[in-house]
């Protein structure tokens, strides 16, 4: 396979020699002077930043995709014909699930995949849904309207149909999975009584999807999870279940976004232990499996301003954090294909 060697150092010329005849003869490793492993960068197509964006205010359009709405049955629809349209074998889950409250809702979890038949695989996964109640809006007035969720919902999904339209032309042999779960924002309102005493309520699609695999069996090298990674002003910390159950895969992402020149979005920094779709996909699928989820450490809330208000809309999208993300997990990709 053809490999190229990026060093982000200059003044190292004879070490790029070393790794790039390490590299030629297939080792998927070198030590750096820093005694640091350096990975090989495989050839990656470029993730056009500028397609997520469009593909992110598509979802928008719709309006918020709160489960058994109109705008959700649409979006659904419209998710599933775009990666039909970029190549991939799209097979939906639906189920009905029961949230905190009782309300049913009519779920859809939306799987396209490339090179089905293949035996190697790489799992992405992000909700699609949208939150009903923009609970953590600072008015009062906001709390029981919907969120857009142009970042929380629309971003994940959104990378991950501009990597499936680059997977279609440039093709890979390794199999790749895109999960879009269902229900993941229906989780206990703030101003509910219940709020914070059951962490189940959250991720019902990705609950129902690891108890009930697509295929029988199902077992990818690893997951990553993308969560609302399109925020301005959004850094992706190493989340805690993701170090828990994938030290491997977190080191694995945050070396390569360092090592292709995205590491003030990677910083090597501990974020907290966050309840999503990661947690049944490591717990109950037993996958190995990533959350990229931005850590805040200033203002109200650790997943940015715009979590859960109004304001979670296009305006606050930022394409060079779609860009940072999706041609990391891209070069994760094409890195694994052999
Ligand atoms: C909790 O707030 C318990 N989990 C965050 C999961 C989430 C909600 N991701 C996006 N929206
Ligand atoms: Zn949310």
């Amino acid at each position: 396979m053809k490999r190229k060697t990026i060093l982000t150092s200059a003044g190292c010329a004879a070490l790029g020699l070393v790794l790039a005849l390490c590299a030629a003869c297939g080792n998927k490793t070198a030590g750096n002077r820093n005694g640091q492993d350096t990975i090989a960068m495989a050839e990656a197509p470029d993730f056009n930043a500028d397609s997520a964006y469009q593909y992110t205010a598509e979802q928008c359009a719709f309006g918020p995709r709160v489960p058994n709405s109109e705008a959700h049955r649409r979006c659904g629809d419209y998710i599933a014909g775009k990666f039909k349209s970029f190549g991939a074998t799209v097979t939906d889950q639906r189920a009905n699930l029961k949230a905190y409250d009782g309300t049913v809702l009519k779920a859809r979890n939306i799987i396209a995949s490339y090179n089905p038949e293949a035996e190697a695989r790489i799992l992405v996964c992000a909700h699609w849904d949208s939150r009903p109640w923009a609970d953590n809006d600072p008015d009062e007035a906001n709390w029981h309207k919907p969120v857009l969720a142009a970042n929380d919902g629309a971003s994940g999904v959104a990378v991950m149909l501009e990597m499936a339209r680059q997977l279609q032309a440039s093709p890979v042999s390794i199999g790749i999975d895109f999960i879009c779960f269902d229900a993941e924002d229906y989780g206990i309102p703030q101003w509910d009584d219940r709020a914070g005493s059951d962490a189940t309520s959250w991720c019902l699609g990705s609950q129902h999807w690891a108890a009930n695999p697509h295929v029988y069996g199902y077992k990818p090298r690893f997951g990553i999870l993308l969560d609302m990674v399109g925020g301005m002003g959004s850094t992706f910390s190493k989340e805690g279940y993701s170090q828990q159950y994938a030290a491997q895969v977190v080191d694995l992402v945050w070396q390569t976004a360092a090592q292709i020149g995205y590491a003030q979005f990677f910083p090597d920094r501990n974020g907290g232990y966050i309840t999503d779709d990661h947690v049944p996909v490591n717990q109950t699928a037993g996958i190995p499996c990533i959350d990229i989820v931005p850590y805040f450490t200033d203002g109200n809330s650790g997943f940015g301003p715009t979590w859960h208000t109004v304001d979670d809309d296009m305006e606050h999208i930022d394409r060079n954090v779609l860009k940072a993300v999706g041609q990391t997990v891209l070069q994760v990709i094409y890195n694994s294909n052999e």
